[in-house]
């Protein structure tokens, strides 16, 4: 039985902490964290303000930080990434699916089980559609075989999310991305089997961040929320 690297979903929503700087994202999260489940960072960010990045936001906003590094490497490369975001205070770091078995297993192993390893599968911009999606399904059948705590899927194609739960099973969280300002929809993606949207533009980008967050949420719970 795998950990609970993001705990229990509440709110279904990870938050891509997309902005620039750390300041920037706090100052959003600051107003939205009751809202999401898990924070999202990306490579630019750590790039920015270095890996400790994880931990402060781990810290301040008392959620788990999935770090969305996109590992893509050969295993004894991938493996020093993967240890980077454990002893950061990850919760879990995003590898691409492509990097095959032996990439993959190295990963886990170097996880240690202190963070979750989640597959990328299928990119949810148009040319993800070119080389990404036609080897999707085998990579989240590899994913299964391998117990991974999770894979991606594409939040705009929630055919692709169906698709991918029926492969995975019931047990692995499958993050979207592409909720929001990539067309995707929250309820669609809850109701084909995803565990968590993925949303950046759309709550950090708004006017209102607590509003569009509120409002995406109402798509799930289908009553207002206070
Ligand atoms: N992301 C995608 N598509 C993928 C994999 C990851 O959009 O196939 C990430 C982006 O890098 C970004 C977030 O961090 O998900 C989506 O941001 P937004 O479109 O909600 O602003």
């Amino acid at each position: 039985m795998q950990k609970t690297f993001f705990g229990s979903p509440r709110t279904h929503i990870i938050f891509a902490a997309d902005l620039e700087t750390y300041d920037q994202n706090a100052r959003v999260l600051e107003q939205v964290h009751e809202h999401i489940d898990v924070i999202k960072v990306n490579t630019p960010l750590v790039f920015h303000e270095g890996p400790s990045v994880i931990r402060r936001l781990q810290e301040t906003f008392q959620k788990p930080v999935f770090a969305d590094l996109k590992v893509a490497d050969v295993p004894h490369t991938d493996v020093k990434i993967v240890r980077m975001v454990a002893d950061n205070g990850g919760a879990a770091v995003m590898v691409h699916g492509f990097v095959g078995p032996d990439a993959l297993i190295d990963c886990v192993e170097a996880a240690n089980d202190e963070i979750g390893i989640i597959m990328q599968l299928e990119l949810t911009n148009p040319g993800g559609k070119v080389f990404t999606a036609p080897i999707a399904n085998d990579l989240a059948k590899l994913a299964a075989d391998l117990n991974l705590y999770g894979t991606q899927a594409p939040g705009n194609r929630p055919d692709r999310i169906a698709d991918i739960r029926s492969i995975i099973g019931p047990d692995p969280v499958i993050v979207c991305c592409g909720v929001g300002a990539q067309g995707g929809k929250h309820q669609s993606v809850l109701d084909a089997g995803g565990t968590y949207s993925i949303v950046g533009r759309a709550i950090y980008a708004a006017d209102d961040p607590v509003a569009a967050a509120k409002n995406i949420r109402l798509s799930k719970e289908k009553q207002p929320v206070v």
